[in-house]
């Protein structure tokens, strides 16, 4: 992890909640972010995550990614303390397979937004808040330019297998 101001902020509801959301740190390290990184409950911990999110401005914040499960309220907890913008990733851990983190991230109340992910979108979380620095910031927004263009050539390869795959079974 960078040692240098943070701009962006990683929590998570939970420890188990980390499997998940390490994906999201690994796309944060390869682009070179600045990131920290915190288990944050929004119901174990409520104190500290209200007071996490009243600081995270002047501690140079510039967005927040909140993971959690079940009765996913971190991201919205974290929404409601701060004009930083948050992005929620509904988590997979409970028996109704992440559909209640889900609709408990996306369906907030109108005044307070929370940008959601898919179930699990880890990676994706990561490349939006990327995206929201790259606002004003040139080389960050180079590099995801690269991303992408890297992402429709691994598309370029796959077909080209794929002829292969069909001309060697006469398909
Ligand atoms: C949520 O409850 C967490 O984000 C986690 O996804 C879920 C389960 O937490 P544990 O009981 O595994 O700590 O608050």
């Amino acid at each position: 992890m960078s040692t240098s101001a943070k701009k962006v902020a990683v929590v998570m509801g939970s420890h188990s909640d980390f499997d998940v959301v390490k994906k999201c740190i690994i796309i944060l390290k390869e682009f070179g972010a600045e990131y920290e990184v915190l288990i944050c409950s929004a119901h174990r911990t409520p104190d500290k995550a209200a007071e996490y999110a009243k600081t995270a401005e002047e501690r140079g914040i510039e967005v927040i990614i909140a993971a959690a499960g079940k009765a996913a309220h971190l991201p919205g907890v974290m929404a409601a303390y701060t004009s930083v913008p948050v992005i929620g990733i509904p988590i997979k851990s409970s028996a109704l397979d992440g559909l209640d983190s889900l609709l408990s991230i996306v369906q907030m109340p109108s005044g307070i937004p929370v940008a959601c992910v898919a179930i699990d979108g880890a990676e994706n979380a990561a490349l939006l808040a990327l995206q929201i620095l790259s606002v004003s910031n040139r080389e960050l927004r180079e590099k995801i330019k690269e991303y992408k263009k890297k992402l429709a050539s691994g598309v370029e390869e796959k077909n080209i297998k794929l002829k292969e795959i069909l001309h060697k079974e006469g398909l």
